[in-house]
């Protein structure tokens, strides 16, 4: 498939990044934007030659948020429309891990799509904002529910009421970005954590995003339910045998995702 909004790159090392690439428009996500991007993620997380995905930007705009052109005019109707909603929730479904690398500004959409990633690393220049107020409007793709559950009550408030914006290392401190590095090297750091946990064990790594994904969801006691019983599972693989086995051995394991 032929890409106009966006680069796919694939490493050797079973990590495939997708680069938003309309710099232009700072990556305003659009319509087509948007299907490019899941067309891609989802192709990766189909393929068995990769296990880690990294989603980023140019150095100077991870994305500037939905396209407001596109929107300006909208009708609700169009807003509830299918195809808008249905592209952002299929990012909940990716089933390998998906690592946001972030530079520049990751404002409004562009900060709601890095949240919906995994983990964020992050350029000393990255920016992190929830401008909709601006425009008369609000988050409308997981900002207000997933900053408070990262960044906490007082902070997403300010950031949505207010516009307050995020500097990398404010966000690192909060617990939003897991690692703040150079403009130069973080889409390189990115990729280099995106080939550890490729090395991993795949289907412990499956269930690990799953099961952390699903303490979001439910109560506790569901929750430690929940993760009991995907650790009995992994039990069932070879992968289990083969990473207690090595352990014992004193020797790397030889994961088969099996
Ligand atoms: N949409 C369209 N074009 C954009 C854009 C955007 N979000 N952001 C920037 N651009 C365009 C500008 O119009 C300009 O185009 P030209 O005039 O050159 O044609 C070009 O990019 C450069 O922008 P500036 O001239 O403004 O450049 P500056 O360096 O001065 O400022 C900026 C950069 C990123 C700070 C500024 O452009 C800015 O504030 N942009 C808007 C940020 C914003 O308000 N974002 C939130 C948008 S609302 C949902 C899914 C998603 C959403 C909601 C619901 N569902 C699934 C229900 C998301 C909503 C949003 O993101």
């Amino acid at each position: 498939m032929t890409y106009e909004n966006i680069v796919v790159e694939y490493s050797v090392q079973g990590v495939g990044v997708v680069k938003l690439n309309q710099p232009r428009t700072f990556n305003a996500l659009s319509g087509p934007m948007m299907d490019e991007i899941m067309a891609a993620l989802e192709a990766m997380d189909a393929d068995q030659a990769i296990r880690c995905m990294v989603l980023t930007g140019t150095n100077r705009v991870f994305a500037a948020g939905a396209d407001i052109k596109e929107m300006s005019e909208a009708s609700p109707a169009e807003m509830i429309n299918k195809a808008f909603i249905a592209r952002w929730d299929r990012l909940r479904h990716l089933n390998k891990p998906l690592i946001a690398a972030v530079s520049g500004y990751a404002l409004g959409g562009g900060c709601e799509l890095a949240m919906a990633c995994d983990m964020i690393v992050a350029s000393e220049s990255a920016v992190f904002g929830q401008p909709e107020i601006n425009l008369g409007v609000m988050p409308g793709a997981g900002g207000t529910q997933r900053l408070i559950r990262t960044v906490g009550k007082a902070l997403a408030m300010e950031m949505c009421l207010n516009d307050r914006r995020l500097t990398a290392i404010e966000a690192e401190r909060v617990g939003l970005v897991n690692k703040v590095f150079p403009v130069e090297s973080y889409l390189q750091e990115a990729i280099n954590l995106a080939a550890q946990i490729a090395a991993r064990a795949p289907l412990a790594i499956r269930l690990i995003k799953e099961t952390v994904n699903m303490a979001l969801e439910t109560p506790l006691s569901a929750g430690l339910a929940y993760e009991r019983n995907n650790f009995y599972m992994l039990f069932s693989t070879q992968d289990q045998k083969e990473g207690m086995a090595a352990f014992l051995d004193k020797r790397s394991a030889d994961w088969k995702g099996e």
